[in-house]
């Protein structure tokens, strides 16, 4: 069945970055519309209506013979794009546990590394309010945290699920490369800075911006 593929996107998110890299690295055809999250150009009501109710970009929408549906969230877009390709285990536990560290992604790391980006390095921590600045140091600790465990992991293993590139890795990769953006000094997470590098070093690897 032949589809085509359109990301909204706004250009500076890594939840968008995560789209754009999965289909880099599978060779897939992928238009994008740009968004001004900053101006509430996700907050219009055609936007609610008609992209994502939940007012938020990524969305990989996909146009077929039956009409165009809408997918939000950064990582089911990720596995709709990647669904029986090599970036997905076939063996099920292994499998399950792509999941595990795409889950991980979005409860302990995204919401600490990439909000406090967002903050310092897009907002300005001038302009922040009164309970967002009340928030940066238990983000802080949290995002450290996770950045933490992820270099043990590493320790022992050159991707998140064993040898080879899964979407665990694209998830995570997205907003830990920039990390820095957000605060958070990598220099003694050597092994995240490894695979850093051999996650850039994949064939049809393209950079953020
Ligand atoms: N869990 C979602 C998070 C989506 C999200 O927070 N998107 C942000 C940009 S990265 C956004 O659209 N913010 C604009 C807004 O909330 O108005 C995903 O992984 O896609």
């Amino acid at each position: 069945m032949a589809e085509a593929l359109t990301l909204h996107e706004d250009p500076r998110s890594g939840n968008c970055y995560k789209i754009k890299l999965t289909a880099a690295l599978l060779g897939l055809p992928l238009a994008t519309r740009a968004y001004d999250i900053m101006q509430g150009e996700t907050r219009t009501p055609e936007f609610l209506a008609t992209v994502n109710a939940n007012g938020r970009i990524p969305v990989l929408q996909i146009d077929a013979s039956e009409g165009a549906r809408f997918l939000p969230e950064s990582n089911a877009a990720c596995w709709y794009l990647a669904h029986r390709s090599a970036l997905v285990p076939q063996e099920r536990f292994a499998q399950a546990d792509m999941l595990r560290w795409m889950f991980f992604e979005q409860y302990n790391h995204e919401p600490n590394v990439a909000t406090l980006r967002f903050w310092r390095h897009f907002v300005g921590e001038a302009n922040l309010s009164e309970q967002q600045r009340g928030q940066i140091t238990a983000k802080h600790l949290a995002g450290c945290a996770a950045l933490d465990l992820m270099n043990r992991h590493l320790a022992q293993s050159a991707f998140f699920c064993g040898d080879t590139l899964s979407l665990a890795d694209i998830a995570l990769f997205a907003y830990t490369h920039v990390a820095d953006e957000g605060g958070f000094a990598l220099g003694d997470h050597p092994h995240i800075l490894a695979w850093i590098a051999r996650v850039q070093a994949a064939p049809g690897f393209v950079p953020m911006q």
